[in-house]
């Protein structure tokens, strides 16, 4: 739990503001409190990374970036991604913010009709629309406070960033207190695990840190790394964005047929590092109910429908969720591939009339499928998710998981390029 600690008063002010003596212990506690009833599940102060602090993150982006493991989605030079000021020059601090979308899960129809698997992030209404709006909201609340304190309100400079190409959002929070980062790479709170998506504001107010990072409590697990089918974590909390099957689900480009193969029935994202963390095992649930899909056609989606998905059902049932933002095709796409390593019989003629598809993406993933379908053994499904667990908090870290990965092991990749 985030603890108010207190922290010595903070000059100067704000550029061209009049509250140099504002209270910005006092402001900072309030702005958090306000988050919380506003919706948001956790909200902290980060200060900005000291020049040394700026320099070790550069070098160690660069770092993975030399050993190929930055993501497509992650663009621009490593220095682009440390430094605040390049947000907002004025910026002194950032007040960061966790929503989680944990809640229960829709029920698995019966298959077949054969069902896919999107990642739970993507279940309920898009996360970007809604953290902005309330973190835009906690912006103007920023402004009335300091003018109620005898500030500027005029003064106050605010950036929102929800998953922006600019700052890490994992950064921010870590350095507010909001969680630490398991060896899956994600942001783990101990109440609310790592179902969470996370925003920030930058702004040019001086707020203190109200709390120190937490300490990272994944002890000697390995579940995750264990899990992950493609060795995409390669060392505890390091990921190859270029095996991961998140990223192949959303790039535009064919996945390779190793990553095609252990796709399984996934067709948008990835959960199976975050399904088997104890720390999710008895999360609770977040309050904003918007983001928990409650639709087994969205969290387990007909994967012929899918396939062969029409303009309209992408925008009535996908547009306005994160599993839409590459569009229609790419959902078609590994709806197709989806079904290759499902063996489906009664989807071959499916992927036969795809074959011969307009779109060269589809036609190719359809070959693809094809020939998986008709070649091979079917893949071994990823392992299902897993329920809300009855482990106590306190043994979680230590007990076994009696999960899927038991029962059956999933592939792993042969080694690809790079
Ligand atoms: C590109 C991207 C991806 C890529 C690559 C992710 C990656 N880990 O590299 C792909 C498509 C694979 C992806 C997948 C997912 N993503 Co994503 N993704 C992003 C995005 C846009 C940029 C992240 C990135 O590339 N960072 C670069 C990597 C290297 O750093 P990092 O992961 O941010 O984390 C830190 C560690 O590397 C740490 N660190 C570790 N070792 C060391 C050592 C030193 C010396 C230093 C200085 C630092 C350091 O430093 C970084 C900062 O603290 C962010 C949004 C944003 N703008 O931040 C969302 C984001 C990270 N994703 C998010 C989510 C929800 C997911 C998925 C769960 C979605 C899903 N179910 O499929 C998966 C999780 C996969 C996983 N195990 O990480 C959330 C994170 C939620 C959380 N609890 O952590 C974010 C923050 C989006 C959001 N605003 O909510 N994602
Ligand atoms: S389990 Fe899935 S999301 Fe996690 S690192 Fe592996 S492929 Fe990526
Ligand atoms: S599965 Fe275990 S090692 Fe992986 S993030 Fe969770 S607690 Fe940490």
């Amino acid at each position: 739990m985030i603890q108010a600690q207190t922290s010595e008063r903070m000059p100067p002010a704000p550029p061209g503001g009049q509250g140099h003596d504002l209270p910005w212990d006092e402001l900072a506690k309030t702005i958090c409190r306000q988050g919380i009833e506003q919706g948001l599940d956790l909200v902290g102060i980060a200060p900005l990374r000291t020049s040394s602090q700026q320099e070790a993150l550069r070098r160690h982006l660069e770092a993975l970036s030399a050993r190929g493991f930055l993501s497509q989605f992650l663009a621009g030079p490593a220095s682009q991604h440390v430094d605040a000021a390049r947000v907002l020059p004025s910026a002194r601090s950032l007040i960061t913010a966790a929503v989680s979308y944990y809640g229960p899960t829709p029920p698995l129809p019966p298959s077949p009709p054969w069902r896919g698997r999107v990642a739970r992030y993507a279940w309920g209404q898009d996360y970007h629309s809604l953290l902005r709006q309330q973190l835009r909201q906690l912006a103007a609340e920023l402004r009335s406070l300091v003018g109620a304190a005898g500030g500027d309100p005029q003064a106050v400079q605010t950036e929102v960033l929800v998953d922006s190409g600019m700052l890490l959002d994992r950064d921010a929070a870590v350095a507010a207190g909001l969680g630490w980062i398991g060896k899956n790479g994600c942001l783990i709170h101990p109440r609310y695990g790592s179902y969470l998506v996370l925003g920030q504001i930058v702004t040019n107010l001086p707020l203190p840190p109200l709390t120190s990072p937490l300490p990272n409590r994944c002890g000697s697990c390995h579940r995750c790394l264990d899990a992950c089918p493609t060795g995409a974590l390669v060392e505890p909390g390091i990921l190859n964005a270029n095996r991961c099957l998140s990223e192949w689900t959303q790039r535009k480009s064919l996945p390779p047929e190793a990553i095609r193969r252990a796709m399984g029935n996934m067709v948008f994202g990835c959960d199976i590092c975050q399904d088997v963390c104890p720390w999710n095992r008895k999360a609770r649930p977040g309050r904003n109910t918007q983001l928990q899909g409650t639709d087994p056609d969205v969290a387990f989606p007909r994967l012929d429908e899918l396939a062969a998905m029409t303009g309209r059902l992408f925008r009535q049932r996908w547009a306005g969720r994160a599993a839409g933002w590459r569009g229609k095709w790419v959902l078609a796409r590994n709806a197709l591939i989806a079904l290759g390593n499902m063996h489906a019989p009664d989807a071959l003629g499916l992927l036969q009339d795809a074959h011969h598809h307009p779109n060269p993406a589809l036609r190719e993933a359809a070959g693809c499928a094809l020939s998986t379908a008709t070649q091979d053994e079917p893949a071994t499904l990823p392992p299902p998710l897993v329920p809300a667990a009855k482990t106590p908090r306190s043994s979680a870290l230590a007990a076994e998981t009696p999960d899927a990965s038991k029962s059956g092991e999933p592939p792993r990749c042969p080694p690809l390029p790079g």
